[in-house]
């Protein structure tokens, strides 16, 4: 197959040092067959409607943040793969790798990765807490759903600059809080914290400017109502 491409690609080459690249495309021999795209990765839907989540996040935010923002990190990242000639790769394997390599992956992974849990970690109206094994976790951790709450939006409020707040299962099989810069994860091997995120909550101003301007906090106390702990206790209980 990587024969076949590179022979691909020299014929192309030739093609075009001899001046007749563009006049034996069209029609004769279609474009994609010379020019192997690596689409690995594709936008996932959303899991609801762009309006689905107001009024606590309202739907041009969600529209531009998932069809522009979301769609720039999988675009850039695919580029990018191909770039390196990359074979399938998943985007968990790339960032438990990350070191090696470059800055354009770790960042196009890092928000392909981010985006696509953030989205499934929010549902319309919310889904509650209580009586899941990640509730009583999450009491005997951090004392009450409330102080870990207040834990968490300090996190996310603290963090300077764009970035990420998270609740992970780190190494230790402990939940803790952490953040990181730009589209940093913990799934990332140069990660502060290691672990597995449970919860992932995203502060670039992107996420939130256009309702709330810069008042983080009010973007944060709306987003909790829409927080999906249904799926913050399967990916916990996947866990175990
Ligand atoms: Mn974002």
């Amino acid at each position: 197959m990587e024969k076949q491409n590179k022979s691909r690609r020299d014929f192309v080459k030739q093609a075009a040092l001899a001046g007749f690249g563009g006049m034996i495309l069209p029609g004769i021999i279609k474009a994609e067959s010379f020019f192997p795209h690596n689409t690995q990765f594709s936008l996932p839907p959303l899991p609801y409607a762009y309006d689905a989540l107001e009024p606590h996040i309202d739907k041009l935010t969600m529209e531009i943040h998932h069809s522009k923002h979301h769609k720039g990190y999988i675009d850039n990242l695919n580029k990018a793969l191909v770039e390196i000639n990359a074979g399938h790769v998943t985007v968990e394997q790339l960032c438990g790798n990350i070191s090696t390599y470059s800055t354009t992956i770790r960042n196009n992974a890092g928000g392909h990765y981010n985006h696509s849990l953030f989205w499934s970690l929010m549902t319309p109206g919310g889904k509650k807490i209580d009586n899941t094994p990640i509730d009583s976790v999450i009491k005997t951790t951090f004392g009450s759903i409330e102080n870990f709450k207040n834990k968490f939006t300090d996190a996310a409020m603290k963090h300077f600059g764009s970035g990420w707040a998270w609740l992970i299962v780190n190494a230790d099989k402990k939940l803790q809080i952490t953040s990181t810069p730009n589209q940093d994860n913990p799934l990332m091997n140069i990660s502060e914290a290691v672990g597995t995120p449970l919860l992932a909550l995203d502060v670039w101003e992107h996420a939130y400017y256009l309702k709330h301007q810069n008042k983080r906090a009010d973007y944060i106390n709306a987003w909790w109502n829409v927080v999906n702990w249904e799926k913050v206790n399967t990916i916990f209980s996947t866990l175990k």
